[in-house]
């Protein structure tokens, strides 16, 4: 018991036991959020593949349903994978998600609706007998033929969505267009694709506005100032990249922009565990929604003696960054509902070595906002050439947050032992490379943990942020077994699995730190406990 307690997440959704992983067909529909997700209804691990489905009115407070979708025709009796909704016109919804046929993992595409448009919560569902709606033509390679896209409506009049697949290693985003949403007909091109980037799972596609936060409809193509998101989750390396680009609707092609890089080398929502993740449009505050899946990082003996596996991380809304390059995401405004005792922090400088406990608050279950700032750069550390090449990730694992350096390490020590036999350090560090600063933003779970067998990455991304104000800003929520970080206002987030040993509940301590030769001010720092919403399944 107290083992599928001590690491079990208080205010991240997740249902009350079983394996969780993509979050699916998430909508906001008369005033209710629904949220269904892949589902194994007899145990922590992968397999027996339903949809489990829960509503909200607030993306918090999550009340569990029956589930939503199971595997009882022909077309899905091997598995209900992933898919998504679309409000089609009368405000009628539709899910479409992917049937696995066969013990081959044949893959077709499948609809179903609700069974009483009348029923605020939308809890059962149907499969019309014209499914499964597309099965994969010649040419098409039918194992990887899935997660199929919300529709939107082109200028014609005409539906589409997306379809992630592979050629080879070239990964596919087909285009598929109906006029009744019942037939429908490959494009003669897909909408993209790249060579060497393998299958493309739960491709995502909308349009963003060029400026402020406003989210938009996924078939608002017409709009002046739009600019267009594809993102797919790639499997060889488990995470999810994406490009900002621009959509040609008569040609139904989408070209990334020169700024973004298609592949493993690309724009990440996440540069941590998160996966599968799926957007929506909240119409009831304009505004786009990720969700996205974070695995466990302990072993399946871990997660089948724990009695559960995977949470969906904390709502974030996404919008475009003002240099038009990349998305900026924030938890949803709803989180702070949660927010209880608070303690400050103001002005307080950190010199090298120095260790700031922030004591009041519940540290397992807590938010943390804080803004560094420093006096000056020149004390950033030199990146000594051999390790110019290297990713964000390996120069976390090679520098830490311990190793001494000039402008930082500095950061939250999350999850932290009272004498520090374990913490997950959120941290920067400052270098100074050839022609410019390179600034890292790590999430090191290396230390997080006196257990053995848990996979415990350096996950790390590079800020491209203007440090002519001398300050960079960061914050953490932080619940029992994760720690989703946003530094520079949600420019790079990473969300880190802990499992401590130690710094468990009441045990876990949170501070600040600065192991950099220049001393750094937290300027304000804000922390809260955490209440757990009121029902969570
Ligand atoms: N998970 C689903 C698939 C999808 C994958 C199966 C991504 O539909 O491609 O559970 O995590």
């Amino acid at each position: 018991k107290v083992k599928q307690l001590e690491h079990r997440t208080h205010y991240h959704f997740q249902p009350q036991k079983h394996w969780i992983n993509d979050p699916n067909g998430p909508m906001y529909y008369n005033g209710i959020y629904h949220l269904f997700y892949q589902y194994n209804p007899y145990g922590a691990v992968w397999g027996n593949i339903i949809w489990g489905h829960s509503v909200s009115m607030d993306l918090i407070n999550w009340k569990a349903l029956q589930p939503a979708i199971k595997p009882t025709k022909p077309y899905d009796r091997h598995g209900c994978w992933s898919g998504s909704a679309t409000i089609l016109p009368g405000n009628k919804p539709v899910i479409l998600y992917t049937g696995v046929v066969d013990e081959n993992k044949t893959q077709v595409q499948n609809y179903v609706l609700p069974k009483n448009i009348n029923d605020p919560y939308l809890e059962e569902w149907i499969k019309p007998d014209d499914n499964p709606l597309l099965v994969a033509e010649p040419g098409v390679n039918r194992t990887a033929f899935r997660d199929p896209t919300t529709a939107w409506m082109g200028r014609d009049g005409h539906w589409r969505i997306l379809i992630g697949s592979r050629r080879k290693h070239t990964g596919i985003a087909y285009l598929y267009k109906s006029k009744d949403f019942i037939k429908w007909v490959k494009a003669k091109h897909p909408l993209h694709s790249k060579d060497r980037t393998g299958n493309w799972e739960c491709p995502d596609f909308f349009p963003v506005a060029r400026e402020g936060k406003k989210g938009l409809d996924n078939s608002m193509i017409e709009e002046q100032n739009v600019k267009f998101v594809l993102k797919v989750s790639l499997d060889t390396t488990r995470y999810d990249y994406y490009t900002v680009g621009k959509y040609f609707p008569e040609i139904d092609r989408y070209i990334p922009d020169n700024t973004s890089v298609d592949g493993w080398k690309g724009l990440r929502y996440d540069y941590g565990n998160f996966y599968a993740s799926k957007s929506f449009f909240d119409a009831s505050k304009n505004r786009r929604i990720l969700w996205g899946w974070s695995n466990e990082s302990d072993t399946k003996m871990d997660d089948v003696e724990k009695g559960w596996a995977g949470i969906q991380t904390i709502p974030r809304r996404i919008w475009l960054h003002p240099n038009g390059k990349q998305l900026l995401a924030w938890p949803i405004e709803e989180v702070e509902s949660l927010r209880g005792r608070r303690v400050q922090l103001r002005n307080e400088n950190m010199k090298k070595g120095d260790v700031v406990e922030i004591k009041g608050i519940t540290a397992a279950q807590a938010d943390v906002e804080v803004v560094f700032s420093f006096p000056s750069l020149d004390k950033a550390e030199p990146l000594h050439p051999s390790l110019d090449h290297l990713d964000a990730h390996e120069l976390c694992s090679r520098k830490g947050s311990s190793l001494h350096g000039g402008l930082g390490p500095f950061g939250l020590l999350t999850l932290a032992s009272g004498k520090l036999e374990e913490y997950t350090p959120v941290f920067v560090r400052v270098f100074k490379a050839k022609n410019k600063h390179k600034i890292l933003l790590c999430s090191d779970a290396s230390s997080s943990s006196l257990k053995k067998g848990l996979y415990k990455p350096s996950f790390a991304g590079f800020l491209d942020v203007d440090l002519a104000k001398k300050k960079l800003s960061l914050r953490s929520l932080i619940d029992h077994s994760v720690v989703e970080s946003f530094g520079a206002g949600g420019e790079v987030c990473i969300t880190s699995r802990v499992y401590p040993a130690l710094a468990v509940s009441d045990n876990a301590h949170l501070y600040a730190f600065n192991n950099g030769s220049e001393t750094v001010a937290i300027e304000t720092l804000d922390a809260w406990s955490i209440k757990g919403p009121k029902f969570m399944n």
